[in-house]
């Protein structure tokens, strides 16, 4: 495909599909259906500062958190594009404790949906860009309808996974584990176009890091002593690397995925397996940091080989440029041997 040619959405996932002959067209009918949540998700995100849609609901979610109104309007939009469609048989998101069945009058699929409405849904009010992120995985429980053994599977095997970042303009990222291919919104057509395929990690990357480090005191000595390395204070001559962070885990990976660095949210004293979760934050942006030559780890572990255990599951999260993935790991696997040693 010529990357010149106007190319839209839909348009590419039917070329790509057509690609692999087993492809029922099933995928590319899920895929065209989330893109339409994200267009819905767009406008309302956009018109946020003009509308009555800011402020809290009084409700927490699942996770203790304080939920705006429009977090769960994201919630239901995603839910309510892709309950009919006949190609899922199940969903999971940020926002619902439990799993949600597709609705009986509905078709059960093949496929599973996790997704994260509006991350960075803190930042609304400033007008600092916020995502959805979404992991799909097929079915592999035996029922008619799906249920949690389909949502606790290993990033390894998802079939696909993106993001939307909500920013200066609105792009979809996504990734079938060939090639990450980005698109932006033509909010005057209502398309998405293709405007960045084959997404990969610049080489040599920038020399960033992203981090919250009002945590530094929690930090493991590990941690602490990474942070320093990255800041040249550590005495070893490094040039100090820059550091960026909005708070928005989208906006910040999605940062690093075109610059090169790396992203991170450790475990610390407080909170030992950090603030992300794995289904729907740490795993779909991990598939698509590896299909874009880069890698994504708890500090030990590749993200993507973690068996779940809870829906809801945090962990901690080093991600972007492998070097520099492979940088943390070697601080935080020399932190762990020190500790056994002592
Ligand atoms: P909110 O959705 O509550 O704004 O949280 C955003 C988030 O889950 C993720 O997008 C950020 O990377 C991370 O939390 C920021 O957390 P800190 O505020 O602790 O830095």
């Amino acid at each position: 495909m010529n990357h010149r040619s106007v190319v839209t959405i839909e348009r590419h996932i039917i070329e790509m599909e057509r690609k692999y002959p087993e492809a029922t067209g099933a995928f590319t009918g899920l895929l065209y259906e989330i893109a339409l949540a994200a267009k819905m998700i767009a406008r309302e995100v956009n018109m946020a500062g003009l509308i009555d849609v800011l402020g809290k609901t009084g409700q927490r979610n699942v996770h203790g958190e304080e939920v705006k109104k429009l977090d769960e309007w994201a919630n239901d939009v995603i839910y309510r594009a892709l309950d009919h469609g006949g190609y899922l048989c199940c969903m999971a998101s940020e926002e619902v404790e439990e799993v949600m069945p597709i609705p009986d009058e509905f078709t059960a699929g093949n496929y599973v949906l996790l997704y994260d409405p509006l991350d960075g849904s803190s930042n609304i009010d400033a007008n600092v860009s916020i995502g959805t992120i979404f992991s799909i995985h097929r079915k592999i429980s035996k029922g008619p309808r799906g249920g949690l053994e389909d949502c606790l599977q290993r990033g390894r095997d998802q079939v696909g996974a993106g993001y939307v970042v909500y920013g200066s303009s609105t792009m979809l990222v996504y990734t079938t584990g060939h090639g990450v291919h980005g698109f932006t919104l033509d909010p005057s057509i209502g398309e998405f176009l293709l405007s960045h395929p084959v997404i990969r990690f610049p080489t040599p990357p920038q020399r960033i890091y992203s981090c919250n480090e009002g945590n530094y005191g929690r930090w493991s000595e590990a941690q602490r002593q990474l942070i320093d390395h990255l800041k040249g204070l550590d005495g070893e001559g490094t040039r100090p690397f820059s550091s960026r962070y909005i708070g928005s885990l989208v906006a910040d990976f999605h940062r690093t995925l075109l610059y090169g660095g790396l992203f991170m949210y450790p475990g610390d004293s407080k909170k030992p397996e950090g603030k992300l979760r794995l289904l729907y934050e740490a795993a779909p942006l991990s598939l698509i940091a590896e299909t874009a030559g880069g890698r994504a780890s708890d500090g030990t572990r590749d993200i993507l080989g973690v068996r779940p255990e809870a829906l809801h599951q945090r962990i901690p999260l080093y991600i972007g440029s492998t070097e520099y993935v492979d940088l943390a790991e070697s601080y935080l696997s020399a932190g762990e041997a020190a500790l056994a040693g002592s």
